[in-house]
């Protein structure tokens, strides 16, 4: 991994890619800036959370006897509140709000539509593992609605203008991209000096990796091809580099980034493991959507195990879908597979 660069801060590297498009108003600037400041704090309590016992259901007190806020919703809650007042946003959609979240109407609307997951990996978070916050940021529509409305918000993730993430482990990390050739880059947090310096830059994937992740646990529930798309994958093949290593830590954040620096496939397919869940467990536009997005400006792939997660047209704000997403040879070759233009899995057919 190149790490150089050091020195350059999140905000002097989102005004640079700004000035690079000469119709940019300095609106998107402000709107990811805001955005780093809402991490900032989420990491902030994340850090304190295994210190001060904040974590636990919404209303129990802490051992101060505190009131308590459970994580995720305290994460919700600090991006809608800092993002809510910039004027920069028509609406927003948090996995843990059931519906739109309309800007109030004190404050002005802007132009763009956020879509986030504010704290991803709920299972994690008073285990001490990683967790991550995940977004996926569209320009409104062209309409002459006054008010957002759902079937103008849900676009196809090809179209997002800036997707990413922040992940919380042993150091805070930014991974984002504006797409359009324009790279993938990721800054660490200093918390010396408050500030995300890139640390990462033009990040790759490499083509295939030697690992795959999956919660293996759900096998019985699979169908027929995508356990024996897992079972390639362990089965030992000197020429295909296999078998590959499974590394799943059950945070999409943690696990697609290790993935995305080292290479490697995640995998969360559809299961029959509850029927009210038959597309499988994530979400489309706060989850799937910008890491698709994330991916593929890195080289990568993510399908639905038919297509690319990027070409679908969503029905509705949390709807969910099988997620194949890694490097672009694996994620392509399941494709292949799944979809039936191959007969068997092979990495050496794609
Ligand atoms: P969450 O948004 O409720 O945290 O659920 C999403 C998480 C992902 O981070 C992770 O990949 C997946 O759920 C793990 O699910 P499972 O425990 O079924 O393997
Ligand atoms: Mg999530």
């Amino acid at each position: 991994m190149v790490k150089k660069g050091v020195g350059i801060t999140i905000t002097e590297h989102i005004i640079t890619q700004q000035r690079m498009n000469p119709e940019a108003t300095g609106a998107f600037t402000s709107l990811l800036n805001e955005l780093v400041v809402a991490a900032k704090i989420i990491s902030r309590e994340v850090n304190k959370a295994g210190l001060v016992d904040i974590l636990g259901a919404t209303g129990k007190t802490n051992v101060y006897e505190e009131q308590v806020q459970k994580l995720d919703i305290f994460a919700h809650q600090v991006i809608v509140n800092r993002m809510k007042h910039l004027g920069q946003l028509w609406c927003m959609a948090s996995e843990e709000d059931p519906d739109l979240i309309e800007i109030p109407s004190q404050f002005p609307k802007g132009n763009y539509i956020l879509f986030f997951d504010p704290l991803d990996g709920s299972s994690n978070i008073d285990v001490n593992i990683s967790i991550g916050t995940i977004f996926g940021i569209y320009r409104r529509p062209e309409s002459n609605s006054t008010e957002p409305l759902l079937s103008e918000i849900l676009q196809p993730g090809i179209k997002q203008v800036a997707a990413g993430y922040f992940i919380y482990g042993s150091s805070t990390i930014m991974v984002y991209t504006t797409g359009n050739g324009t790279g993938v880059h990721g800054f660490t947090l200093f918390p010396s000096i408050g500030e995300f310096l890139l640390s990462h830059e033009n990040i790759r994937i490499p083509e295939q990796g030697r690992t795959y992740s999956v919660n293996e646990g759900n096998y019985e529930y699979w169908d027929e091809k995508v356990k024996e798309v897992v079972d390639y994958f362990k089965r030992p093949d000197k020429e295909t580099g296999r078998p590959y290593t499974s590394r799943y830590v059950g945070s999409l954040v943690a696990d697609f980034h290790r993935n995305l620096l080292k290479g490697g496939i995640f995998m969360y397919p559809a299961d029959k493991k509850d029927p009210k869940k038959p597309e499988g467990k994530l979400r489309l536009m706060a989850e799937a959507n910008p890491l698709a997005f994330v991916v593929k400006e890195a080289g990568g792939y993510a399908s639905d195990g038919k297509g690319a997660i990027l070409e679908i047209e969503p029905q509705s704000l949390h709807q969910r879908v099988p997620l194949f997403i890694g490097s672009r040879r694996d994620v392509m070759m399941v494709e292949a597979y799944l979809s039936g233009k191959i007969e068997k899995p092979d990495l050496k057919a794609v």
